[in-house]
């Protein structure tokens, strides 16, 4: 299995939760390395340039207001087939449909609200990745 890197958020709710060591704990109990890690509060361009595949939904007023509604806690997680990965620890997008055991049953609480992102491709994960961080803050180990 390859060696990959992948950009995850813990997003406003589940800061505010005060749950991002629990969260860790699931990255590092599956094998994922932390190798970058920063807190932002994002501005609203910020959120807006991140999300921007998703500019035409109807949901994407609601989801940069959230994005932007308190600090993020942003890393780069590394390990064997980590893109993959984490979208399995992170489970599915509406918490009502994510599977026992996954992040977002347990921490989520809303399909806005969702505790996490995760990126989906390795187009994606690199665009992300270099999105937040230079290569410099990026400590392979
Ligand atoms: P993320 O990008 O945050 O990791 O989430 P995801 O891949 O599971 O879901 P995605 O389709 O990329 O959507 C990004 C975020 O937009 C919100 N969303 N709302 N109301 C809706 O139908 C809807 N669909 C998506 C979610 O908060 C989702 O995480
Ligand atoms: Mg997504």
């Amino acid at each position: 299995m390859a060696n990959q890197r992948t950009l995850s958020i813990i997003k406003p709710d589940a800061v505010a939760k005060n749950v991002i060591g629990e969260i860790y704990s699931r990255f590092e109990q599956a094998g994922l390395k932390v190798v970058a890690a920063k807190m932002l509060h994002l501005s609203k361009e910020q959120a807006e340039g991140f999300y921007a595949e998703h500019k035409e939904r109807g949901f994407f007023g609601e989801l940069v207001g959230f994005m932007t509604s308190g600090p993020v806690m942003v890393q780069v997680l590394e390990g064997d087939d980590a893109i993959a990965k984490n979208r399995e620890l992170m489970g599915a997008t509406n918490p009502k449909e994510a599977a026992p055991g996954t992040i977002r049953a347990d921490f989520a609480q809303s399909i806005d609200a969702n505790a996490v992102h995760g990126s989906d491709s390795p187009e994606s994960a690199e665009r992300e990745v270099a999105y937040f961080f230079s290569s410099d803050e990026i400590c392979p180990r």
